[in-house]
């Protein structure tokens, strides 16, 4: 029986000709900036993200970090929503090592902030309070089951935060995702943002990494952040000449990922007890709710080759990736309709 592993699009195994690249490639210490892969890299970066300057980093986690570090002080004030990865997921690195109060509003269920919520939120002048600095945005949202931000809705929530003097940081871990759904250049989503992060290691199926983009006086700050953190790699050119293929040949199989999810929402839809909602599954993550009458389903499910991930209560998500086939995704469909049925 194979495995069908829907935890997280993070499963995914390098390609061969990412092996190849990464056996290949030339290196130097990083540190030194001397890594002409890691260098070529960060440029590819900042060119497909319409930034200045890039810098490659360990993870998502810490371009999100270098994001809240690089353009705030220790006793301001970050705006996240509510279902913010960087809330969630990130072990609260934004107050433990940025000294910020992060301060929530609500996101609706397609990843959005109401700017009249962001608006209030904005801190006055006032002794008493901390000055607001940053807002942070998701796209695609995770918690949001991969909703997409518009550009016209990037723009339009990114223009507010500045005109009250904020900078904004684009948590883009998936930002092709978004792009490759919406058929338009990454780089017209990332451009209201002041810095942004994306990941090589999810859909586009790096080993490891992520970039970390902005003017080049946010990145050379977060340069000297990065190695604070101990960040600084060294022959980093090795991991970073995967993450060359992946932005240059991975991006447009997204779309596979995108159909598989959308079958995967209709199937669970014909199932008896399944609560999901296919139109609301635009990009590669599918939040469903599974039937009362299973208990542990993911663990069940999980014991028939299928790995999901476990929300809360009844709620699991799903995420397609290159190791789910079409088929894969229907030979799934059949073991879960099976143990329903099995379940009486
Ligand atoms: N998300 C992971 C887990 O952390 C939950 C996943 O399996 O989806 N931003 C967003 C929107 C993310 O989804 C993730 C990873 C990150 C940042 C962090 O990236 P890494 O894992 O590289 O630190």
């Amino acid at each position: 029986m194979n495995s069908i592993d829907l935890r997280s699009d993070t499963i995914t195994l390098p390609t061969e000709e990412m092996r190849r690249a990464m056996y290949e490639a030339e290196v130097g210490d990083d540190v030194h900036r001397e890594d002409p892969t890691v260098n070529r890299l960060e440029e590819l970066a900042a060119e497909v993200m319409g930034k200045e300057a890039a810098l490659f980093t360990t993870s998502g986690t810490m371009s999100n970090l270098l994001g809240v570090l690089s353009n705030t002080r220790p006793g301001n004030e970050i705006i996240l929503g509510s279902e913010a990865h960087m809330l969630w997921y990130e072990v609260g690195g934004a107050s433990t090592l940025g000294g910020v109060v992060i301060r929530t509003v609500p996101n609706d269920e397609d990843g959005r902030l109401d700017p009249t919520d962001v608006e209030k939120a904005i801190r006055a002048e006032n002794i008493h309070f901390p000055t607001s600095t940053l807002l942070c945005l998701e796209n695609t949202h995770n918690r949001c089951g991969g909703a997409v931000l518009t550009r016209e809705y990037t723009g339009e929530i990114s223009g507010l935060a500045h005109q009250h003097g904020l900078l904004v940081h684009l948590d883009g871990a998936r930002i092709f995702n978004a792009a490759v759904a919406l058929g338009v250049p990454a780089r017209e989503l990332t451009a209201p943002a002041d810095t942004v992060g994306f990941c090589l290691s999810k859909g586009l199926s790096a080993p490891v990494g992520s970039l970390f983009c902005g003017t080049k006086g946010a990145v050379e700050r977060a340069r000297k952040w990065r190695k604070m953190l101990g960040g600084g790699m060294r022959q980093a050119g090795v991991i970073a000449a995967a993450g060359i293929v992946a932005v240059e040949k991975m991006v447009d199989r997204l779309a596979e990922d995108h159909a598989n999810a959308r079958r995967l929402a209709e199937g669970l839809a014909q199932i008896p007890g399944f609560s999901v909602r296919p139109e609301k599954v635009p990009t590669n993550i599918v939040n469903f709710e599974s039937p009362a009458k299973v208990s542990d389903f993911v663990i069940k499910i999980g014991e028939r080759g299928v790995k999901f991930l476990s929300r809360s209560g009844r709620s699991v998500r799903a995420v397609t990736n290159r190791m789910v086939s079409a088929e894969d995704i229907e030979e799934a469909l059949k073991r879960i309709d099976r143990l329903i049925k099995e379940a009486g």
